[in-house]
């Protein structure tokens, strides 16, 4: 499975660090939505859903987070612990979260606004959607 992460410039001085995301530039699509959740307990697991056609960049700005994707034949972990970093996750990935940080802020810049319908949440279904069996 290739993982595609994508590393900001930080455009920092002497005050601070600053990273800029540019749509289209930084990130391979037009941002129509940006969220972020924090307060997630550390025994707190999230996601367990894949999405059918929306493309998302996920940066954990504050602490730190285990991202699982699963394409329905191989599981990664991706820790995202850099404000820096961005992971990239298209359709056809079955992504989990966990492991949360104390402080830990997850923002996602995301190709679409809300669409409860693109969403696959039975891992069956997810499977047959990437022609992966559970035997395999
Ligand atoms: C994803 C992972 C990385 C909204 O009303 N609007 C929104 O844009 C979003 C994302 C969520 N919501 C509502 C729906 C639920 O009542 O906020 C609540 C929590 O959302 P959800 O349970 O879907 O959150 P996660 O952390 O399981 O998944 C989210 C995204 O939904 C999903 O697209 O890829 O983060």
């Amino acid at each position: 499975m290739k993982i595609e992460t994508v590393d900001f410039k930080i455009r920092g001085d002497e005050r601070g660090a600053l990273v800029a995301i540019n749509q289209l530039t930084d990130v391979p699509f037009e941002i129509r939505r940006v969220y972020y959740m924090w307060n997630t307990l550390p025994d707190v697991e999230r996601g367990f859903h894949a999405h059918q056609a929306l493309e998302q960049v996920l940066i954990c700005v504050s602490g730190s987070c285990t991202v699982t994707l699963d394409d329905g034949r191989e599981r990664r972990d991706v820790l995202l612990d850099r404000p820096d970093r961005g992971l990239y996750i298209g359709p056809g990935y079955w992504r989990e979260m966990r492991g949360f940080s104390g402080g830990a802020v997850l923002m996602v810049l995301a190709s679409q606004t809300y669409n409860p319908a693109d969403y696959i949440r039975d891992y069956g279904e997810f499977l047959a959607s990437v022609g992966a069996t559970k035997e395999e």
